[in-house]
């Protein structure tokens, strides 16, 4: 129970503290997939506001078995959205997560696969008008021992919801983001490793750790933590926050598969306007 010991492991089943209901918290949608649970299962009301990459900022408020998912819902009608293919591109945001712990876009224009700083700034914020706030829950399967995964080729979390099926006559909820915030405690030798499409950036220790930034289809990157441990500043016994964050940007196929090490058995959800 790596992610228990410094944010203790209580049964905290209230998800109160950490649930910013959206306009459709937890709800109780008929038609959601069987793949995701309703929230609430585990609260976990990290202050999530410090930057300083101290590594024990997160005061947690217990641990569960499934990973908070904030899905915000867009559709066509942002630029970002259906608008543009490729084959990944690195460097989209800075290495550095920002102070309120979302990513910060590296560039004063567009780019190949992006509009521009102002569109960006709406991933990963509630934005009325222009995305809608969802809240899903993941849980992972020890697929062997002290290896945990979520696979899904059809990463579909919100069909029926936020803005609807779409666009067109699209048969799932496509164009949307994903964010994710938890702490971990690096007990050395953990890997995690994601694959999917369209955009993935993970954050460790507020730094950039996974870069699969753009359109693309399905791409796999690894983060080993022992070879990146410099770079991420981290120390083994201590722990850190692991920010990530995704979008679903184009029709036709959305997948999303996270395997690791890390002990997902007891995850502390960080949560985050
Ligand atoms: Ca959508
Ligand atoms: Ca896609």
């Amino acid at each position: 129970m790596a992610l228990c010991s410094v944010t203790g492991c209580s049964d905290d089943t209230d998800g109160a503290t950490g649930a910013d209901a959206g306009p459709d918290p937890f709800g109780n949608a008929t038609t959601r997939p069987m793949d995701y649970t309703t929230g609430g299962a585990n609260g976990g009301s990290g202050n999530g506001s410090s930057g300083d990459g101290g590594g024990q900022s997160g005061d947690g408020g217990g641990c569960g078995d499934a990973l908070r998912l904030v899905i915000r819902d867009f559709t066509e009608d942002h630029p970002d959205f259906e608008a543009y293919t490729g084959n990944g591109l690195d460097g989209i945001v800075e290495e550095d997560l920002g102070p309120d712990q979302k990513p910060v876009y590296a560039h004063n224009a567009g780019t190949e696969l992006t509009t521009g700083p102002d569109e960006f700034a709406d991933w990963y914020r509630d934005t009325p008008g222009v995305n809608q706030r969802v809240e899903v829950d993941i849980r992972f399967t020890e697929v062997s021992p002290g290896v945990f995964a979520y696979d899904n080729s059809d990463f579909f979390p919100i069909d029926g919801r936020g803005f609807g099926n779409g666009p067109g006559n699209a048969g799932h909820n496509f164009l949307f983001t994903t964010e994710a915030h938890s702490l971990f405690t690096y007990t050395g030798g953990e890997v995690f490793t994601f694959r999917g499409d369209d955009d993935l950036w993970v954050f460790v220790n507020n730094k950039l750790a996974v870069d699969l930034g753009g359109l693309h289809s399905r791409l796999e990157e690894s983060i080993d933590f022992d070879a990146d441990r410099d770079r991420l500043g981290i120390t083994v016994g201590e722990t850190y926050p692991m920010d990530i964050f995704h979008a679903e940007r184009h029709t036709t196929e959305s997948n999303f598969r996270i395997e690791t090490t890390i002990d997902l058995s007891c995850i502390a959800n960080v949560s985050v306007d």
